[in-house]
């Protein structure tokens, strides 16, 4: 475990993408804002399959630029990105073959974003990671965890694992080179044993990656994951990354401008990376595929410090 934990406990740094469907709406619903996190409005607004799945025909991020996102984080002092493959609506940015709910089918940019994100990661080597929501999916017949408010949301958990899950992560395994570095699990509600069993098991097409500790049914995985939160004391006897917004949510909200400063930033960081853990600091593009100007700003402030203070 040491050798393969080598490089992401040097890390220190990275960034976190949570990108999707979800910044389209980007907070609103039926003319209001929708309180709570941007990636969760399709639960918080109860909006059904339908209404949801027409979004997709908004999503055309043709000013994604991943060489310039890869340039940021390495500007920041960022040595590895963790993107959202797969968030709790179920929507693939990804090629796949199992659902016709992915980047590929359903949007009109037609195009799996990893694939040249994985390729701006080789040039620039920076370490590539995938979140995948494993347990929760509002789309395709996985877990609601909070209950469902759509009757076409009919499940059962052990078809989804089976045909979508498993496939996928299997597809996000073997399709990007060397990447995933990492794999970013989440909400395991309504996993057991059995089923994080057949999604575990998977691993091994990959003998290094590294994953966090949310696959569920008693898997404890590599890393601890603390959320918008530093651990007083750091967690002594394990690794462990703290994740964190820059405002208040992760997917993009076009009405929370909470930023936080550079400064808390950059005591974060310190603070952390003075307790042995890791900041995963999150970005939430726009469905244009921009990254909002105060991250950026954020970000270069964050790395301009860094060099200064010879740590980049
Ligand atoms: C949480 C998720 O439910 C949020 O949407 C976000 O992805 C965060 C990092 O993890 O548990």
């Amino acid at each position: 475990k040491d050798a393969r934990m080598a490089w992401w406990r040097e890390a220190r740094f990275g960034m976190f993408i949570h990108w999707g469907v979800y910044s389209v709406p980007a907070g609103m619903y039926d003319g209001k804002q929708i309180p709570g996190l941007g990636e969760w409005i399709m639960c918080n607004a109860k909006i059904p399959m339908a209404k949801y799945q027409a979004y997709a025909k908004e999503f055309n991020p043709v000013k994604y630029n991943p060489d310039e996102w890869v340039r940021l984080a390495k500007e920041a002092g960022m040595k590895y990105i963790v993107i959202t493959a797969k968030h709790h609506d179920g929507f693939a940015m990804f090629k796949t073959k199992v659902s016709k709910w992915n980047i590929v089918q359903a949007s009109p940019y037609g195009k799996d974003i990893l694939k040249p994100l994985a390729a701006a990661c080789r040039k620039h080597g920076v370490q590539l990671g995938f979140y995948y929501s494993q347990a929760q999916d509002w789309n395709n017949g996985g877990s609601e965890c909070k209950g469902a408010w759509d009757p076409a949301q009919k499940r059962n958990m052990d078809d989804y694992i089976d045909s979508i899950a498993v496939p996928q992560v299997k597809e996000l395994l073997t399709h990007y080179g060397e990447f995933p570095a990492v794999l970013w699990w989440d909400t395991p509600c309504d996993m057991n044993q059995e089923r994080a069993a057949k999604i575990n098991a998977l691993l091994k097409l990959k003998p290094n990656i590294i994953t966090n500790n949310r696959l569920g049914g008693g898997f404890p995985g590599d890393y601890e994951t603390p959320e918008q939160q530093i651990p007083p004391n750091g967690l002594p006897g394990h690794d462990w990354e703290t994740c964190m917004t820059i405002n208040n949510t992760w997917g993009f909200k076009q009405d929370d401008h909470n930023w936080k400063s550079t400064k808390v930033l950059l005591r974060n960081l310190i603070d952390i990376a003075s307790k042995g853990g890791n900041y995963l600091l999150n970005v939430g593009p726009d469905a244009t595929g921009v990254i909002p100007q105060p991250e950026v700003q954020r970000l270069k402030e964050m790395g301009a410090w860094l060099k200064i203070n010879g740590q980049a």
